[in-house]
């Protein structure tokens, strides 16, 4: 058995009804940090991420593509994943909510509140918010709107199941006011969290619906699912195999350590969540963490997907590195506030804190040792109490970078290093190295000064690393650290690197950002701001461009695909006879106006089966601002004629 004490956190299981943006990436990138300090201080780390991926919209969503909503939800996971990979994220477990083990789970927990007298059978009335899935009452609406994201609500009546919060107000007001579990942070929250729904009185919470299917069954009462808030929070302990055989960690690792997220669902997560967990007569987890949004544009409105103003992190890794983008979004955000996000912000705080404050401070002290000594210091060194302010930072900064990181103000502890940092680089200017190398009586004074940075820069370095996993260790390699001490405990250690350390030039760490360049070809790349363009793609070979055949077609029918708002069923002629397309083009056109018209086609794709109807091509059609527009041809163009 492994005697390493055991730290759980997770995320929020995020909802993939579209794909992963830079708010989803603060989050998991926060819990990330804590992580890998946790692991690097000797912990054995299960750090949970996941996908939310059943109820209304999905289902919706996937309607409107003409596909099941597995189907639908298997390609942006994928893309999460593909994300979380890019950006160095070190999970320990992905939950799926569509995962066999949860569902089991999910069910076995519901029948168990039902039996114990904690859900029963009633109809619900309420204010219904559609986009985010929640029932609200009279008295939570703003200005007869939904309180959470502003938009219009609708009456809603039908038979479900409840859990009976209103009996845990009392026991959840405790929690949320005991001062040795401090269970909510920031402290902000917990007020809002009494004043606005504990004192007013908690209502009974809807936990099954019957408007839509996609959802996990109730086993029991066929037409039932199980309403999202349940079958989302129990996420937590499902993935470490709570009433299920296919994990066996729950011993292991709950309660949690931290459950973390933005303020939006702090709610759910302070008071839905515990209310489950005392009803199971489970333990609750230690700590809730409800961070502030990244907000974007003048308006300063949260991201997301639905206000059309996301920015694409791939491309951003792509161009300024993981490691910038990391460190700008953990530095950007103070804990508990709200953070504007723009590409500006980002390149001044790479090129001021990265390439100038820390790639310079690397690349000089190196530099001069190379410089001064060839590489390699002299063991005999002068040092002198004018070295003691530097050293006395950089011995002050474990502890407090340690508790920051764990408390989730990362931003605090980047600020902190980084004001070593600049101590370090005033301290060079101090002690003129350049004129000490003049002196041969002042070799052992040089020798200290240069030692001391390159121990400072080790100190920053180590801290540093949980936030920047990638380029750290080219830091280490450059100044020469080996792992000896590099260690998380070895940052507490003064001058812990060898007396005769030898350092080795290196690539530039962060190279300078062109800002006006830089923002110039940001925006050639989305050209139409209202609806982003793709990314480029790869380059490929000519072969596969080949490989496809691209004809006119002549549009013989067109008509809407019942039940869908997207798609349109085509009959084309090919130049060799008849065949049915599906293109999501629906918004865009009336199929009469489509009627008789020339078009481009790939006709070679393999067959796919949308909606029912089989579709046996793919037309073009180009984008243009917030909407799409067919390729077409005049009438002189012969159906079959092919597209090169
Ligand atoms: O709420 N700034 O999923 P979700 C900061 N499935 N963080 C942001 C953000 C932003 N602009 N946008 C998103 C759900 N986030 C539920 C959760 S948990 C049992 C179920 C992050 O996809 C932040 O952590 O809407 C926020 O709480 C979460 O994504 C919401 O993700």
């Amino acid at each position: 058995m492994s005697e390493k004490k055991p730290f759980y956190i997770t995320t929020p299981i995020y909802y993939p009804s579209g794909n992963p943006h830079i708010g989803h990436c603060y989050t998991t990138l926060a819990c990330d940090v804590v992580a890998r300090m946790k692991r690097m201080q000797g912990f054995d780390v299960m750090f949970l991420t996941g996908t939310d991926e059943h109820g209304q919209k999905i289902e919706k969503k996937a309607q409107e593509e003409g596909v099941t909503p597995k189907e639908y939800v298997d390609v942006i996971v994928e893309n999460f994943k593909k994300l979380w990979s890019r950006l160095g994220i070190t999970y320990d477990r992905y939950i799926r909510t569509t995962d066999d083990y949860h569902i089991e789970s999910v069910q076995k927990i519901f029948k168990k509140l039902y039996d114990d007298g904690y859900i029963y059978k009633s109809s619900y009335k309420g204010k219904y918010c559609t986009p985010c899935e929640s029932f609200w009452t009279e008295s939570q609406l703003v200005d007869g709107k939904c309180p959470d994201c502003g938009r219009e609500v609708t009456d809603a009546e039908e038979e479900a199941y409840f859990f009976k919060l209103s009996q845990f107000g009392p026991r959840l007001k405790e929690l949320l006011l005991d001062e040795e579990k401090d269970f909510l942070e920031p402290k902000s929250r917990v007020n809002e969290m009494i004043n606005n729904f504990i004192e007013p009185g908690l209502q009974d919470l809807c936990v099954s619906r019957t408007s839509f299917t996609w959802g996990i069954p109730v086993t029991f009462d066929p037409g039932h699912i199980v309403y999202v808030w349940v079958d989302a929070l129990s996420n937590y302990i499902t993935a470490l195999g709570y009433m299920n055989e296919t994990y066996d960690d729950y011993k292991k690792y709950w309660p949690a350590d931290m459950h973390v997220m933005a303020k939006e669902i702090v709610r759910f997560h302070s008071l839905i969540w515990p209310a489950i967990l005392m009803a199971l007569g489970e333990p609750l987890p230690k700590k809730i963490y409800g961070h502030g949004w990244i907000t974007f544009g003048a308006a300063g409105g949260k991201m997301s997907k639905s206000a059309g103003n996301v920015v694409d992190p791939f491309v951003l890794c792509d161009r300024y590195g993981v490691d910038a983008l990391r460190y700008h979004l953990l530095r950007e955000m103070p804990f508990g506030a709200d953070a504007p996000y723009t590409n500006e912000m980002m390149f001044n705080r790479i090129n001021s804190d990265l390439a100038n404050d820390l790639g310079n401070l690397v690349s000089r002290t190196v530099a001069m040792a190379i410089k001064y000594f060839d590489g390699t210091l002299p063991a005999e060194k002068d040092f002198n109490d004018s070295d003691e302010e530097l050293l006395g930072m950089a011995s002050a900064l474990p502890a407090f970078v340690s508790e920051n990181y764990e408390s989730l103000h990362i931003s605090d502890a980047l600020a902190e290093i980084f004001k070593v940092i600049s101590r370090a680089n005033k301290y060079i200017d101090e002690n003129e190295p350049w004129v000490l190398a003049k002196d041969e009586t002042k070799k052992g004074r040089l020798a200290a000064v240069l030692y001391n940075l390159l121990d400072t820069i080790r100190v920053c370095t180590i801290l540093l690393s949980p936030v920047m996993p990638h380029v750290t260790p080219e830091i280490f390699k450059q100044i020469g650290a080996d792992e000896s001490c590099t260690t998380w405990d070895a940052a507490s250690l003064r001058h812990a690197l060898k007396a005769d350390v030898t350092v080795e030039k290196g690539p530039v760490l962060f190279p300078r950002i062109d800002t006006e360049k830089e923002l110039a070809e940001l925006d050639a790349l989305s050209p139409k701001k209202d609806l982003p363009s793709e990314p480029l793609k790869d380059v490929t070979d000519f072969d596969n461009f080949a490989a496809l055949d691209l004809r006119a077609v002549k549009v013989l029918s067109c008509e809407k695909v019942p039940k869908s708002d997207k798609l349109l069923l085509f009959k084309v002629d090919d130049g060799f006879g008849e065949r049915q397309v599906l293109s999501g083009i629906a918004q865009y056109y009336k199929p009469e106006e489509l009627l008789g018209k020339t078009l481009a086609m790939i006709v070679n794709l393999k067959p796919r089966k949308m909606m029912g109807y089989e579709s046996c091509g793919m037309i073009l059609s180009v984008r243009d601002g917030d909407r799409f527009r067919v390729v077409e041809f005049d009438d002189s163009i012969k159906p079959g004629s092919d597209i090169s």
